[in-house]
């Protein structure tokens, strides 16, 4: 069999939420574009991740035909608790910015959304490739190349969008002297479960505990989400399902006697935690967006709603070049981006600094943290500034 060749105008490189997102706006544009991805369907729905969506994203997903389940089945949440010395003290989103929150719908349900709306469109979304290059986007015409069930595929495109996360081809095929990456690595990860139980709080929970940080979140009424912070490499093995609950316990627990209630443990993993940005997000004809150009600690819970920023931005400078034949939006791509990943990096690595113990963690860093904290949560300057951060800025 000789090589099978097609064209589109954007060739997207990953369907996670950022190139499955991108699709669907350049599809609402009457853009073409064909989007490749090396796991499974099955894989790329199921897998547990992100579950915080901004105000923004929201929002977007509501303009954009979307928002139907997103409507029924998200949880609002008009603010968060913060958890020290036995006292959770909570932050009220709503009254310090205006009315704005957050909505608990997961990574995997907007993945679900989005599939059924490419469905929908007649677009291709190839599922399983293999071997996936990118070649001449320093030229007019980009081209990808993989391969499918033994059979070798190529796509002409106008533009690669490069939305294949923090392990993908795109950013390291890009000239290492033509991009800078900026990175840090934190001495410790997240111990995460999904447990059948009912959430005990309605709204989330960040602690600082003397044994280090925990999070008490949520997916539904019946399924609560939870992390606590672990050794970077921690051995899962070693933990058995009891021994998580008594950790999260001693954790999260409050002098008031509220905790987390336990269940069956239906999902766990370790993650690890690190801050990267790739700068600029685009060489040539191609465009990075998403993980693929930055990687944030899931404290601030931004990766997700980055992505969905990176691809609205590129969306929108793509319709000006197709419709107008203007570049100049292209042209900003990166800078415009960059501004606000810049700002959830900085929040982040905030929050996470202010939650978490780390293997050496002194007694006068645990002290100062115990003092920021005290401090967030009685000024209503510093209040509202994580109100404004967590529930995401516009910057346009
Ligand atoms: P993704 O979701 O990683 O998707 C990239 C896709 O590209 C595919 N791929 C390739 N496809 C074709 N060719 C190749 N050569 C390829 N190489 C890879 C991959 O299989 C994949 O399907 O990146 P994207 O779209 O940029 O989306 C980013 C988000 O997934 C990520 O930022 C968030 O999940 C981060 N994150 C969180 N973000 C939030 O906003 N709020 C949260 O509460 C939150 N919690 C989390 C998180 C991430 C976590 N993990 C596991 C990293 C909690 C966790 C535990
Ligand atoms: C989650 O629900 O998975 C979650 C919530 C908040 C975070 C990170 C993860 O900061």
């Amino acid at each position: 069999m000789g090589m099978m060749r097609s064209r589109t105008q954007v060739g997207i490189v990953g369907a996670g939420p950022a190139g499955l997102f991108l699709g669907h706006l350049l599809a609402l544009e009457g853009i073409d574009s064909a989007i490749i991805e090396t796991r499974s369907r099955e894989h790329v729905i199921e897998r547990v991740r992100a579950g915080v969506l901004e105000q923004g994203t929201v929002d977007l997903m509501n303009d954009t035909g979307l928002g139907e389940r997103l409507r029924r089945e998200g949880l609002r949440h008009g603010g968060v608790y913060l958890s020290f010395l036995g006292r959770r003290h909570r932050i009220d989103f709503e009254e310090l910015t205006g009315g704005r929150a957050i909505t608990i719908y997961g990574q995997n349900e907007v993945v679900k959304d989005l599939i059924a709306a490419r469905s929908a469109s007649g677009r291709p979304l190839d599922y399983g490739v293999e071997d996936v290059s990118v070649a001449d986007f320093e030229g007019l015409r980009p081209r990808i190349r993989y391969r499918r069930e033994g059979q070798e595929y190529e796509i002409t495109c106008d533009f690669v969008a490069g939305c294949d996360g923090s392990h993908g081809i795109c950013r390291p095929t890009i000239p290492a002297a033509r991009l800078a990456v900026y990175e840090r690595e934190y001495p410790f990860g997240w111990l995460g479960i999904l447990a059948r139980a009912a959430p005990s709080s309605q709204e989330l929970v960040y602690a600082l505990h003397e044994r280090g940080f925990a999070l008490f979140s949520m997916r539904s009424p019946a399924v609560t989400r939870l992390y606590f912070e672990c050794a970077p490499d921690e051995d899962l093995g070693r933990w058995t399902d009891e021994a998580i609950w008594d950790e999260l316990t001693a954790r999260l627990g409050t002098a008031d006697g509220w905790r987390p209630n336990r269940g069956e443990i239906l999902q766990k993993g370790v993650t690890g935690m690190r801050s990267l940005v790739a700068e600029p997000m685009r060489h040539g004809r191609l465009f990075l967006a998403g993980d693929a150009a930055h990687i944030v600690p899931p404290t601030g819970a931004k990766g997700l709603n980055l992505a969905v920023a990176d691809v609205r931005t590129l969306s929108q400078a793509l319709a000006a070049y197709y419709r107008e034949g203007r570049a100049d939006l292209l042209d900003g791509y990166s800078d415009r981006c960059l501004r606000r990943v810049w700002r959830a990096q900085r929040f982040s690595w905030w929050m996470t600094s202010m939650l978490h113990r780390g293997a050496g963690g002194s007694g006068f860093d645990y002290r100062r943290q115990i003092a920021e904290l005290d401090y967030v949560t009685s000024s209503r300057a510093a209040m509202t500034s994580l109100a404004e951060n967590y529930v995401g800025m516009a910057l346009e």
